[in-house]
């Protein structure tokens, strides 16, 4: 098959799916043509199958914002013509969903558009109303429709009052990369005597919580020598960077910064931490669970389909910083405990959430609708 992916290309778990997704497909012989603003951060090296082809959006005097939305459409017509595509596959609803719908306007129906829906495109800007009727339009104007939880289905539906059937289809984690690894040299510079590490990755957006983090640390190394591995940038870095020193645990925190090979990092870590307010999935989650890590996290959106409670980790409500420190604690004081939660956590994200069943999952929606082209 002959596939455009459309996503965004910088930071963000919508970005690493739909990359990681690109790779796979390619891999098994489809050939993948990325149409985004820039190189996806996590496209790698050269494979024959994959191709990349810029959205450059030029500015003129005349307009007051440049046109994103409308440069995006069309290379994406041209790329659909040119390149003969069969599917053009968009992840995340806004403006992505509505492109994809005016190039396939541009260039005949025959070309099939695939809408991924991630989380934030519904649960924040499905309630801006200057947004949810294009974002409801989009939905229902795709050829099909998927979103990676059930959670987000449900809140999908609810919210937008969509009557397009939206298919369930799960992240994933490529175990040929996320398992973990040999880091004990790496980590012994961030805990010398030996203590305890959690961690937290996120864009340090107000809905991750981190401040919910840093008091679960605090909690945490009341009781037990540890430190605390904050990777991500984003808008609430400044105040947590003031929080920590305020409450004097600069010592015992550090800032990483975005990383690039997430999994070595993860492998330093006993503990993930994710409070979020919302979260549609969790990738993060699942990327920790993969290299052996038990998460500490919320019973929020599509969370509990990806952490099984009590299982390769614990659930906690929104805001229990106490219920979560004891979690945590539990888990860093009982050696069995940790041992099982953490194989545990291996087993579920390689059978649920394993990456060449999740392939095969789209690359048979995909044929699906091919088949249905035909005999329309
Ligand atoms: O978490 C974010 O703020 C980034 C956002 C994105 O667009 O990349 O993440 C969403 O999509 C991810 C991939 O499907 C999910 O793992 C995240 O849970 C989801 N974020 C939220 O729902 C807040």
């Amino acid at each position: 098959m002959k596939i455009g992916i459309t996503c965004y290309p910088s930071l963000g778990g919508s970005g690493v799916v739909a990359t990681e997704l690109g790779k796979l497909l390619a891999e098994r012989g489809h050939h993948v043509h990325f149409i985004t603003s820039s190189m996806p951060f996590r496209l790698g090296s050269f494979h024959p199958n994959l191709f990349y082809h810029e959205v450059e959006v030029n500015h003129y005097d005349v307009f007051k914002y440049p046109p994103y939305d409308l440069t995006l459409a069309n290379r994406m017509a041209q790329v659909a013509r040119d390149e003969e595509l069969d599917i053009l596959h968009v992840h995340y609803a806004v403006p992505h969903a509505l492109c994809a719908y005016l190039a396939k306007q541009m260039v005949g129906n025959s070309l099939q558009v695939v809408t991924t829906l991630h989380g934030t495109d519904i649960t924040v800007l499905g309630y801006d109303s200057s947004l949810s009727e294009m974002i409801r339009f989009g939905i229902e104007q795709s050829d099909m429709v998927t979103a990676v939880s059930h959670d987000l289905i449900q809140e999908t539906k609810k919210l937008l009052q969509v009557e397009k059937p939206i298919e369930l289809v799960y992240n994933f984690v490529d175990k040929r990369r996320y398992y973990r690894r040999e880091v004990e040299e790496m980590r012994k510079r961030f805990t010398p005597n030996g203590e305890k590490m959690l961690m937290h990755i996120s864009n340090f957006r107000p809905v991750k919580r981190v401040h919910d983090v840093v008091d679960v640390f605090a909690g945490v190394r009341e009781q037990i020598p540890a430190k605390l591995l904050l990777i991500g940038e984003g808008p609430e870095l400044a105040n947590i960077r003031r929080t920590v020193c305020d409450r004097q645990l600069q010592e015992d925190v550090f800032f990483l910064g975005k990383q690039d090979d997430v999994a070595e990092v993860i492998s330093m870590a006993d503990v993930m931490l994710l409070p979020s307010e919302k979260e549609s999935f969790g990738l993060v989650a699942l990327e920790a669970m993969a290299c052996g890590v038990p998460v500490i996290a919320t019973r929020t959106g599509g969370l509990p389909e990806v952490v099984a409670d009590a299982e390769c980790g614990f659930l906690a409500k929104v805001g229990d910083v106490p219920h979560m420190v004891r979690r945590t604690l539990d888990l860093l004081t009982d050696h069995d405990l940790y041992q099982r939660f953490s194989r545990a956590a291996v087993e579920r994200s390689n059978h649920t959430f394993c990456h060449e069943t999740i392939a095969s999952q789209y690359e048979s929606l995909y044929r699906r609708l091919l088949d249905h082209r035909q005999t329309r």
